[in-house]
């Protein structure tokens, strides 16, 4: 479909569902509702209408082009429909294969199965109810793995061999609830012996996904009446999504460089030294070929060629996918993705993953001689 007649069709269904929700409306508030076409024009500039989007387009060339049941929960409107079973079919499973350019449109949350939605299930199994109307957010946010693939990848398998032909596990990307609930959800790898913090409820105001987040820009809301942004009620430097990574109120080093910083620059701090502990690391175990990172090429993982520490774009190639994960190796990439395919793991829970980055660390530690003295575990 061309993109100008999907947004005409858009702006007809919405103006049809305005009617609808204003009838049905779930959270009816004494504030004036934002008018139909006010509301379609922020959902126009929102990632979730980019129907150009690798996200939306990555099953065109597939026959037939369609999104496979597995993936079209979260990559389609009709996957997501089909999910929640606002097409008449099974709730909580998919049984269709969804369609291709389908982004998330009005229709994915604004169906009655979707508006009673109240729970949601992650990849660890673990259900969290009470989610009201950030559980559409959360399913599709939920992410695609879990710790429990990991530790069913190692179970029993010497800490420091290699697996054999084993690629790195990842949970997937943006997925901002599973990062969000911390051990409540239970989606990082969390080493035996060890506690993690729950859910970061953060503040009153902003406790929730769509309290935090316009559900239909994505920005950050803009409190009515109000010239403040909703940040800078409470961290008066924050005046709009420049500073948002400059916020510190935990006050603690923990990454150790000597230096308090914002949770965000301690979270860049912590995922630098455990990259330096994974390459350290593998380069003493099995046939010393060192493993390296790069979060912008499919499979993010690979063989640190010139064993420099980093990976660079040339190395960056398929054929040179690194796959001698040993178990001990395994959870700790694990850990590490989790973190960086999350951009906003410094808002959503920052201390959880600085939790599984630093026992990460401790846990390569004897092989790789990246310690953690000088970290603070939060
Ligand atoms: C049907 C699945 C689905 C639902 C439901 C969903 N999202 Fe998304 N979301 C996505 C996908 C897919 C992307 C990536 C879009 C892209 O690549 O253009 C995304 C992107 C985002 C982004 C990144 C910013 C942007 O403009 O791309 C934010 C923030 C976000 N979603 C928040 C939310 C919130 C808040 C809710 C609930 C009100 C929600 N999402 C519900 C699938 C979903
Ligand atoms: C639980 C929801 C969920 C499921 C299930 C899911 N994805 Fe995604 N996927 C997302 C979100 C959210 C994004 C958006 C991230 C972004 O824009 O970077 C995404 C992005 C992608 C991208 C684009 C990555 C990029 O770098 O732009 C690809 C490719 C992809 N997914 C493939 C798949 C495949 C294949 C499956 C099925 C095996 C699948 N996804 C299942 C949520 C999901
Ligand atoms: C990602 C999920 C999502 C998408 C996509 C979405 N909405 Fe919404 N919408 C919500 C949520 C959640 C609310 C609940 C109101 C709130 O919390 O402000 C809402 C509220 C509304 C309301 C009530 C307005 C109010 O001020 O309470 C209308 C009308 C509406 N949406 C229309 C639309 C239209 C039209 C589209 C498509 C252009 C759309 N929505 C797309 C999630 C979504
Ligand atoms: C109602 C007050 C309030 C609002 C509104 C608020 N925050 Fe916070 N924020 C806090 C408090 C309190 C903490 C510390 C919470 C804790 O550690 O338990 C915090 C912690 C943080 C942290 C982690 C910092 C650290 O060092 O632990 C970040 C990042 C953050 N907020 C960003 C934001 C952004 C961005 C917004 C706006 C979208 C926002 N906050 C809105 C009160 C608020
Ligand atoms: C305290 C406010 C707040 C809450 C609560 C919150 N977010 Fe966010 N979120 C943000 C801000 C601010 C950003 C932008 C971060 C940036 O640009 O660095 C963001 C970024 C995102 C992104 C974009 C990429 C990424 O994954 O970092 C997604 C998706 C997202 N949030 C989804 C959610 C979902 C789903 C929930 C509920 C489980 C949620 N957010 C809860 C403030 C919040
Ligand atoms: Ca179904
Ligand atoms: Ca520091
Ligand atoms: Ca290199």
């Amino acid at each position: 479909m061309k993109k100008k007649s999907f947004f005409l069709l858009i702006a007809v269904f919405a103006a049809a569902l305005l009617v609808w929700v204003g009838c049905t409306t779930m959270q009816a508030t004494d504030t004036a509702k934002a008018s139909v076409s006010e509301i379609t024009t922020k959902w126009e500039g929102s990632g979730h209408a980019d129907i150009t989007s690798e996200t939306f387009n990555h099953w065109n060339e597939d026959d037939p082009a369609e999104v496979p049941p597995v993936c079209a929960k979260c990559h389609s409107t009709s996957g997501f429909r089909d999910f929640v079973g606002a097409d008449g079919s099974a709730a909580g499973s998919v049984e269709m294969a969804g369609k291709i350019q389908d982004p998330v449109n009005c229709t994915a949350c604004h169906s009655t199965a979707t508006h009673e939605l109240d729970s949601v299930t992650f990849p660890s199994g673990t259900e969290i109810t009470g989610t009201g109307s950030s559980s559409a957010c959360m399913t599709c946010h939920g992410g695609m793995g879990s710790g429990q693939d990991v530790a069913k990848a190692t179970e029993g398998k010497p800490e420091d061999e290699p697996i054999g032909d084993q690629a790195i596990i990842g949970n997937h990307y943006f997925a901002a609830a599973a990062v969000r609930a911390g051990s409540d959800g239970g989606n990082g790898y969390e080493y035996e012996g060890k506690t993690y913090v729950g859910t970061f409820t953060h503040a009153p105001g902003v406790e929730t996904c769509t309290t935090c987040h316009d559900p239909h820009s994505l920005h950050a809301r803009e409190p009515e009446n109000s010239d403040t942004s909703l940040c800078q009620t409470c961290h008066s430097n924050v005046t709009g999504y420049q500073e948002y990574k400059t916020v510190s109120m935990s006050k603690v080093d923990y990454d150790g460089d000597g230096a308090v910083e914002s949770m965000y620059d301690e979270i860049e701090g912590m995922k630098v030294l455990l990259h330096q502990a994974m390459s350290q690391y593998s380069a003493n175990v099995g046939d010393g070929t060192m493993f390296g990172f790069y979060g912008d090429v499919y499979p993010y993982s690979f063989i640190d060629t010139n064993k420099d520490g980093q990976i660079t774009e040339d190395e960056a190639t398929f054929p040179n996918q690194y796959k001698l994960f040993t178990p001990r190796l395994l959870k700790a990439a694990y850990n590490y993705m989790f973190t960086v395919k999350e951009p906003g793991a410094y808002i959503h829970n920052g201390q959880y993953v600085l939790q599984l980055m630093y026992d990460s660390i401790e846990d390569l530690s004897a092989i790789s001689g990246v310690t953690t003295t000088g970290l603070t575990r939060p």
